[in-house]
């Protein structure tokens, strides 16, 4: 039995030694030594039948072997935590790092700033206003009457009686000729509501309207600016017109087509093989409107327009879906 024990202990010692860098084989020998029907179980099995005169001093050897062993493996093991820990520690200062996301302009945004700074350039200030608005200054004072298809439930969002979210931009011109006097050149970009939602309109979308007013500002100085924003915006080259209209608050109205910008006037789906986009709303203010305000439309005359900033986005960074304006998805935003 003595000599057992010794050869057991010496093969472990010999085979576990080199076992610290191999945890499978590590517990492959633990459970080969120390296991139930291990090499030293084995051995305690055998302890019935040593003579009895023997039995005890045989006992304590196995359990001193047992207790070797235990040791033998805890020391391996603090070892192989030991070799893990250190390889944890170990930087690789060669992997290449991750470069952080970069936030960017929303794409409404950048062509909002892009039209507003060519209104600018041309003399008209940025001007700005709230989003809930007075009944008033949303409808009645642009000369849209209480009847009117444009005030009906189903488009506007009422917050009471006489507060809405506003439908358009104009309120915040109409505040402006109220504060000042004549000449006036503002441009105001902003969110909208309607109360419409499908695969061409939403909620919320953006608009940019203008204003000029003055002595003597005519029908061809609207044709003279907006012929510029359009060159400007879409391309020295690229052809407009001005086609007839009607707006409650400009008399007479006009809508701005511009050629397509896909086919260049050919005519495809873009533009419903007519060659032409509409594009803006315009026209020479209403003398309706200036009563609201308390200009005289005997000294003072001016135009208007008004354009959706998601469509001119569209037409110009060649999206076709709307929807993907608003879901702020980072691959989509990510190419602008
Ligand atoms: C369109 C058409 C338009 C206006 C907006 C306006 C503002 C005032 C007085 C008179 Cl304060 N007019 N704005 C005029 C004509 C057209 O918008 O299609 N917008 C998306």
């Amino acid at each position: 039995m003595k000599e057992a024990v010794e050869n057991l202990l010496e093969t472990a010692s010999h085979e576990v030694g080199g076992l610290a860098e191999d945890p499978k084989g590590l517990d492959q020998a633990r459970i080969r030594f120390l296991g139930r029907k291990g090499e030293l179980a084995q051995l305690f099995k055998e302890l019935g039948k040593v003579p009895e005169q023997e039995r005890r001093e045989a006992g304590r050897l196995l359990n001193e072997a047992k207790s070797k062993l235990e040791a033998i493996f805890s020391e391996v093991a603090e070892k192989a935590r030991q070799a893990a820990a250190g390889k944890r520690e170990a930087i690789d200062v060669t992997v290449p790092g991750r470069s952080p996301l970069v936030g960017r302009l929303h794409p409404i945004t950048q062509i909002a700033t892009e039209i507003t700074r060519i209104f600018n350039w041309l003399g008209f200030e940025t001007v700005e206003g709230p989003e809930v608005e007075l009944d008033y200054y949303n409808f009645e004072a642009l000369n849209i009457p209480k009847d009117h298809p444009a005030r009906e439930m189903q488009d506007t969002f009422y917050i009471s009686d006489d507060v809405v979210l506003r439908t358009h931009t104009s309120p915040i011109q109409v505040r402006v000729m109220e504060k000042r006097r004549p000449p006036i050149r503002v441009i105001a970009p902003g969110r909208t509501y309607r109360c419409d939602s499908d695969v061409t309109h939403t909620p919320m979308f953006h608009q940019v309207e203008g204003l000029m007013v003055g002595k003597g500002v005519s029908f061809g100085d609207l044709k003279g600016i907006l012929t510029t924003f359009v060159q400007q915006m879409f391309g020295p080259e690229t052809g407009l017109r001005f086609r007839p209209s009607f707006f409650p608050f400009t008399e007479p109205s006009a809508e701005v087509d511009i050629q397509c910008v896909m086919c260049r006037g050919a005519g495809c789906r873009v533009c419903s093989h007519t060659g032409w986009l509409e594009i803006l709303g315009s026209g020479m203010v209403d003398p309706e409107v200036y009563k609201y305000v308390g200009y005289d439309p005997e000294e003072v005359t001016g135009f208007a327009f008004g354009m959706g900033i998601e469509r001119i986005a569209m037409l110009k960074l060649g999206i076709d879906d709307l929807r993907l304006f608003f879901e702020n998805d980072l691959r989509f935003l990510s190419q602008f």
